[in-house]
């Protein structure tokens, strides 16, 4: 893999206010709360042509359900990752750098359908104490957010895959999740038999976050023509970042998670960010939306010296 050394140019904006994927209210408030402490600024002090297209309308809540859904809040995840798609697909047509801000991590499924009909052969890192890797069939809460890297996978019934439109470019020997430590017994079964290759903490306390990404990249860049990284919040240690929807203890260091972007930053490939599950009511001081802008800066090229 070649290097990169300059900062990513034109970077389009959205929020995408949805936390109907998860169980817990206030991650619909992680775009705005981005926004508040200072997100676009930090972008564009890089000398980035930053464009915050705002929003993304969705529908007003649904009152709640009753009955008990392996596929929570259907309608109203998949209509938010329709918009999430045609963004993201309008933002590459239009020559910008997608950045898409949740939002719970169901929003992914957007992402990665879009990126999908743009190349042939895409790579995901996906950075985050869970798996994501449930199906409707493994899934034990009926959360969508669980299911968002096994779905881009192409990987579960027609009801996620087929609706998105997810097509076969992404292949599961590009992709790799990073950060794991909260797996459900058949999700771990699942990811266990797919080619998705996992590093868990285990293996970045073994090795060392360098070492880590080092094989993350090959695996992910090498023989791709797209990188896409999955970033959830919730990968880093709750002491660090305790606005988050789902803390698992034992997470990622500051340092880790910034050494992580930075060489994300180096690869050309590097074509989509999305980070999500920002809960500004768990939040301190707002500790965990500053982090998330300066692993975003990272991830665009900021450098130390
Ligand atoms: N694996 C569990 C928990 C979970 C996944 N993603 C988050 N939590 N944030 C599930 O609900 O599928
Ligand atoms: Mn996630
Ligand atoms: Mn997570």
């Amino acid at each position: 893999m070649s290097k990169k050394d300059d900062v990513i140019g034109k970077v389009r904006i959205v929020g995408v206010p949805l936390d109907l994927g998860a169980d817990r209210r206030g991650i619909d408030m992680g775009p705005d709360a981005l926004r508040n402490d200072g997100l676009v600024e930090a972008l564009e002090k890089l000398g980035i042509d930053v464009q915050d297209t705002g929003n993304i309308m969705l529908p007003p809540r649904p009152p709640k359900k009753k009955y008990d859904s392996r596929l929570k809040n259907y309608e109203e995840v998949i209509f938010a990752c329709q918009r999430v798609r045609d963004f993201v697909g309008r933002s590459i047509a239009d020559g910008y750098f997608p950045l898409v801000i949740g939002g719970d991590h169901s929003i992914a499924m957007g992402t990665t359908a879009a990126l999908s009909t743009f190349y042939n052969k895409i790579g995901i890192i996906w950075i985050d104490a869970h798996g994501d890797f449930n199906t409707e069939d493994t899934t034990i809460s009926g959360n969508i957010h669980g299911m968002s890297f096994a779905t881009s996978c192409g990987r579960g019934s027609k009801n996620l895959v087929g609706k998105l439109g997810v097509r076969t470019s992404v292949s599961e020997a590009n992709c790799v999740l990073i950060g794991a430590r909260d797996l459900d017994p058949l999700e771990r079964e699942l990811l266990k038999k797919s080619n998705v290759t996992v590093f868990t903490m285990r293996d970045i306390d073994e090795q060392g976050m360098h070492k880590i990404m080092k094989k993350a990249l090959k695996i992910a860049c090498d023989g791709t023509d797209a990188l896409h990284v999955s970033f959830d919040i919730d990968v880093m240690d709750p002491m660090e970042a305790p606005g988050v929807g789902t803390p698992v203890q034992g997470g990622m260091t500051y340092r880790e998670a910034h050494l992580a972007m930075e060489m994300i930053s180096e690869c050309p490939n590097l074509k989509s960010l999305e980070v999500v599950e920002l809960n500004p009511i768990l939040d301190r001081q707002n500790v965990t939306g500053k982090l998330a802008i300066g692993l975003i800066s990272s991830a665009f090229g900021k450098k130390i010296l």
